[in-house]
Formats: C-alpha cells, sequence, structure tokens
C-alpha cells in the first residue's frame, strides 16, 4: 500500500465513489438550508436592533438586513424554530462526517491546483470545511453549556455562519448539477446483462477527475446502502434521543444526550426546567424579601415603586406560554399569572395601544442575560405578563421569585427573571 495519502491508491475503501457522495450531499443540502434559515430566524427573534443589550454581535452592518420585528404569533414559533435548529443540527452530524470521509482524498490530492480555477475551488472548500466544523462545534458547545471558546457564542456562530453558508452556495452551485446526474444515473430502470445485482453506484466509471473513487478497492464488506443506512441509523439515533427535550413528562426522559439544566425541577408547580438557578446567579433571598424588593417603572420621565403586594392588587391576567431556550429546549405551556407588561406602561401614562419598547433588568449584578429589550409589540400583547404566578403557586426563587417577564413566542433569555426595574421608551 502506498504510504502517502496524496496517492489514490492510498484510500482503498470501495464505498467512496460520486454516487455516495451525492445522496450524503443532497440530504444536506437540504438540512443545512434549514439549519440556516432557522439559525437567522433565531437571531432576529433576539430582537438585535434593541442595541445595544440584547445584541451579542456588535457590527453586524449589512448581515442584519433581514431584520423584522419578531412576532408574538403563534406562541410556540420559537419552541418549533429552534427546536428544528438544534435537533436537526444534531441529527446532520453523521451525515457530515459521512460526507467529509466520503471525499477526504481529494483533499490530499496532488498537485494542489491545477489551474487557477482548481486553486479558487480548493480554497473556497477550505471555506466550506473549516466552516461547517466550526459551526457544529460552537452550535454543540452551546448547547451542552460549555462556553469554552474565546468572545461570545453568539457572535462567532454568526459570523461563522455567514462565511460558511458563502462557500456552501458557491460548492452548491458548482456541484448540484453534478449530484443529481450521479443519483439519476443509477436509477436505471433494468440494469444491463451481467450488472444484475450490482449496488447503486457500484462499478460506477472512475472518471479520471474524481479522485474520491478507489483506483484499487478492497473487497467490499458493506454495501453503499448499507454504509447509508448506518450513517442514516446515527442521525436517528441523535434525533430521538436528544428531540424529548422539547416535552415534558416522560418524553423529557428520553433525552439522553442533552443536559437537564441547572437543577432537577422535580414535579409540582414548578416542575419544569430551570437553566439557571437563584443561587447561580447570586440572588438571596434577602433582597427578595417582601420588606426589600420593589418594581421599579420608568418611563415619561415618572417613577413608580411598587411592592410585590402591590402588584398583586392590580389587575392579574392568566397566559399558557412555554419557555423555550437558544439551546433547543423549551417546555411545555406553564400557567403564569401576573400583572400586563401594557398595564405596568400605563402606570407611567402611556395609552394601552401606545405601549412603547421596554428594557428589563433583574436584581442579577454579574453575567449575561441579567438584562433584556423587548419591543412595543411584545409589551402590547395581552399575554406579555410580569408574572409573579405559575401553575397556581406563588414563583419558586429558581423560576425568578418574585417576578419574572413571560413573552409569547420569544426565546426564554428575553424572559427575565429577578426583575428589578423596568424602563419604557423608545430604544
Ligand atoms: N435574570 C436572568 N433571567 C434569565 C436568565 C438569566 O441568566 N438571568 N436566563 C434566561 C434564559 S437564557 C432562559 S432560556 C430562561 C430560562 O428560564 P429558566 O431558567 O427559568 O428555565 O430564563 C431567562 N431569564
Ligand atoms: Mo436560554
Amino acid at each position: 500500500m502506498p504510504r502517502s495519502p496524496s496517492s489514490p491508491a492510498f484510500w482503498r475503501s470501495p464505498l467512496r465513489g460520486p454516487w455516495f457522495t451525492s445522496v450524503l450531499g443532497v440530504v444536506l443540502l437540504v438540512g443545512i438550508t434549514v439549519l440556516f434559515v432557522t439559525g437567522l430566524l433565531s437571531y432576529a427573534a433576539y430582537n438585535p436592533n434593541l442595541s445595544p443589550v440584547n445584541d451579542k454581535t456588535p457590527d453586524k452592518g449589512l448581515l442584519g438586513f433581514y431584520l423584522f420585528s419578531w412576532p408574538t404569533d403563534p406562541p410556540w414559533l420559537y419552541r418549533l424554530t429552534q427546536g428544528v435548529h438544534v435537533t436537526l443540527g444534531l441529527a446532520l452530524i453523521p451525515v457530515l462526517l459521512a460526507k467529509l470521509w466520503s471525499v477526504v482524498p481529494k483533499l490530499f490530492a496532488l498537485p494542489p491546483a491545477r489551474s487557477l480555477a482548481h486553486a479558487l475551488e480548493r480554497l473556497s472548500l477550505l471555506l466550506l470545511v473549516g466552516g461547517a466544523l466550526f459551526e457544529f462545534v460552537t452550535g454543540v458547545l452551546n448547547i451542552q453549556l460549555d462556553y469554552i471558546f474565546p468572545g461570545s457564542f453568539y457572535t462567532l456562530h454568526f459570523y461563522g455562519a455567514w462565511v460558511f453558508i458563502a462557500a456552501f452556495v458557491t460548492h452548491a452551485v458548482l456541484r448540484v448539477p453534478t449530484a443529481l446526474r450521479n443519483l439519476r444515473h443509477v436509477r436505471r430502470p433494468s440494469p444491463p446483462p451481467g450488472e444484475a445485482g450490482r449496488l447503486p453506484g457500484e462499478g460506477e466509471p472512475a472518471r479520471p477527475e474524481d479522485e474520491s473513487v478507489s483506483p484499487d478497492p478492497l473487497p467490499p464488506t458493506v454495501s453503499r446502502r448499507g454504509a447509508l443506512a448506518f450513517v442514516g441509523g446515527g442521525s436517528l439515533l441523535l434525533a430521538a434521543t436528544s428531540a424529548g427535550r422539547s416535552f415534558d413528562g416522560p418524553l423529557r426522559e428520553t433525552a439522553l444526550l442533552t443536559p437537564h439544566g441547572g437543577a432537577e425541577p422535580g414535579s409540582g408547580p414548578a416542575g419544569f426546567q430551570i437553566n439557571k438557578t437563584a443561587a447561580s446567579r447570586g440572588i438571596t433571598a434577602t433582597e427578595t424579601s417582601d420588606e426589600a424588593w420593589r418594581l421599579v417603572v420608568t418611563g415619561k420621565g415618572r417613577t413608580v415603586r411598587l411592592s410585590r403586594t402591590e402588584l398583586r392588587r392590580l389587575p392579574l391576567h392568566s397566559s399558557a406560554l412555554p419557555i423555550a431556550c437558544v439551546e433547543g429546549w423549551s417546555t411545555s405551556d406553564q400557567w403564569w399569572r401576573g400583572v400586563r407588561l401594557r398595564d405596568l406602561a400605563g402606570l407611567v401614562g402611556y395609552e394601552e395601544d401606545a405601549a412603547p419598547d421596554v428594557l428589563v433588568e433583574s436584581l442579577q449584578r454579574h453575567g449575561a442575560f441579567r438584562m433584556a429589550a423587548l419591543r412595543d409589540n411584545q409589551v402590547r400583547d395581552p399575554r406579555s405578563l410580569l408574572a409573579l404566578f405559575v401553575n397556581g403557586e406563588a414563583l419558586t426563587p429558581d423560576h425568578g421569585y418574585p417576578a419574572r417577564v413571560i413573552v409569547p413566542a420569544a426565546p426564554g433569555v428575553l424572559n427575565t427573571k429577578w426583575v428589578a426595574r423596568m424602563t419604557f421608551g423608545d430604544l
């Protein structure tokens, strides 16, 4: 066996070939397109134009061209888009790895460039492969709550996505026609005599320009279809062991691969996921006590201070709403009860239909997500609450006692807990 991986004969798997690569490529074409769209939606859902509070990616410039006010309907919107983004991203990992494996001989092929066009193509492949690995690795680390990279996950994942998608579109434009031809090529109605029983793509001519086909293949130990089934099985296993975190009850227990958050929520009215506990954010019982805690509402030059007892005397309303985190997990609807955000805007003089944006700050002094800005459409929605109760009981410390924000369709990060101050005004 030749020693050098730059020699085509070094690679001896009989599975590699245009058909195998094309099947995986078409799956990735569809899957990555969905990942890109749901990823951009997730960015829009953060209200990044309410700078600088929400935006973790400054200087987005033209890349923010598509941003729009994230709607409040349907209330499960972010649950769906982000659940799909994370679960599909995990499920595509085996497909991505198999695709890279299927073309790895090309990575080592020499000469490095046969022409200027070839050189440019290989450079774009570097961005494609590097970008794909970067996006999948940062994504997986983020859902594992493992923020080991320098800077912000959002910045890296956002800019990485644009670099990657530029290379991806280039690659797709160049290769999709060939991939589709490769797939059609093997769907011949009846194989010519002597080829009966051949597996798809088997015996396809090793075109000299296709470095992925081994010139000296080993005897197959598995068919190409079998190898694809193995990859697909891996995808299904990943999806099946992570999709559960978008549900409550016994289904959630099937989410073996995903962390269950900061604390085991247990059962009862507060028995749904807790990402960050009060203790982990430095929130003490002293500062949330009835004597100490006051909600400070400002706007239009006015300031109103309310104790929890005073808040409870305001008109209270109920909304059934989920919490859905960027990490892909979500809860089913919980029954929240509290004061409407637009009624709080009313306390400082805003008419119901003219409620503006609001900056919500928590008692938390350090760390990410201690404040968030909401858009006027979110403030005006009658289901948006400053919740005091959940499922019939006072909020527990971990769920944000004395008061937390809950907004329909919004990402979890906008549902600030341990709220201390709300500043109404155009942001
Ligand atoms: N004050 C404060 N509120 C916060 C957070 C936080 O870190 N601090 N995390 C947010 C995020 S990222 C999510 S997904 C939800 C999670 O709610 P839970 O921890 O109650 O499950 O709370 C949000 N509210
Ligand atoms: Mo979150």
